[in-house]
């Protein structure tokens, strides 16, 4: 099994469709012990199940927009775990104002500051406040998007916090190297979650991208989870500051084959 042996904390499941969750399973089908951490407790029902599923009974709540409840929490997992090798942070957050309409015309400075606080900030945060009790061999993971690279409809200012999000994965890799802790990051394809179901026209969103990439679908948590379990293994032992797509190869496609083919 990959990761046997390891430990690591899981930031970033609301349900049993958040990606997090995809990656947890995956995590602990390859052998690690996991720990959890939620931002709030209405979020409590929800995961108790899966870390049970996963054999944890470490639930830690964290708000990743306070400072406090991050040393707090990492404090709380001290109890628990005296070191550990790594966590994946599956964690975004913009208003949800900024993600319908016009770039130019829906984007506020609070808008802005929030989703680069939420989304980007707080995985340097997490790994300031957990370095002196990761293990050499160490992973950290998190979750970016194509709109970090490329414009779409209503994305918006989540585009730019997801560049920010890019950049520091690559700033934390060199950072944390020389620690032995390696960083990384997985651009998923669109899948269907609890953030993504209050956005507008996601039905559309997905039947295109399963038109455009080469394998004519999209990708499932699951499908996350497995690469997201090579990250964090020692098999990816030489690879950090890196995005790895998992989106069934929609990125490298500028059109799709089989419309040209089929006019
Ligand atoms: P999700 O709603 O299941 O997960 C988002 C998580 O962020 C939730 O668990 C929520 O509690 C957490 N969060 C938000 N604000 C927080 C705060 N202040 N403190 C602590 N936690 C907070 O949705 P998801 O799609 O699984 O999203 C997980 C990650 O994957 C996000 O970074 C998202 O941008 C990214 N992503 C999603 C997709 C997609 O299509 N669903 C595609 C690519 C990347
Ligand atoms: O990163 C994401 C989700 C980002 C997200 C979603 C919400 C909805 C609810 C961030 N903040 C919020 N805030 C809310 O209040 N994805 C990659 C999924 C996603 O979200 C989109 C997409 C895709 C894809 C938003 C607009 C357009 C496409």
């Amino acid at each position: 099994m990959l990761l046997e042996n390891k430990k690591f904390l899981i930031a970033g499941i609301a349900n049993k469709y958040s990606i997090a969750a995809g990656i947890a399973y995956a995590m602990h089908k390859e052998g690690a012990e996991l720990a959890f951490s939620y931002q709030n407790e209405r979020l409590l029902k929800n995961i108790k199940p899966i870390a049970e599923a996963c054999s944890s009974k470490i639930l830690i709540e964290c708000d990743v927009s306070d400072d406090d409840s991050i040393k707090s929490s990492f404090k709380e997992l001290k109890q628990c775990w005296s070191t550990f090798d790594g966590f994946v942070h599956s964690i975004g957050y913009a208003p949800s104002d900024q993600l319908e309409g016009d770039f130019v015309d829906v984007t506020t400075r609070e808008g802005f500051k929030v989703a680069h606080d939420i989304s980007s900030y707080s995985f340097t945060a997490m790994a300031k406040e957990s370095k002196s009790m990761l293990n050499e061999n160490s992973a950290l993971l998190t979750l970016s998007y194509l709109g970090s690279i490329q414009t779409m409809p209503n994305y918006n200012v989540m585009g730019l916090a997801k560049a920010s999000l890019e950049a520091n994965t690559r700033f934390l890799a060199a950072s944390l190297g020389r620690n032995n802790i390696r960083v990384n990051a997985i651009s998923a394809g669109p899948i269907k979650t609890l953030a993504a179901s209050g956005v507008k026209n996601f039905r559309k969103m997905l039947s295109q991208h399963s038109k455009r990439a080469p394998l004519g679908r999209t990708v499932t948590a699951e499908e996350v989870g497995n690469a997201a379990a090579f990250l964090c293994s020692d098999y990816a032992s030489g690879i950090t500051g890196e995005i790895t797509y998992v989106d069934a190869g929609f990125n490298i496609a500028a059109m799709p084959l089989n419309e040209i083919e089929n006019d």
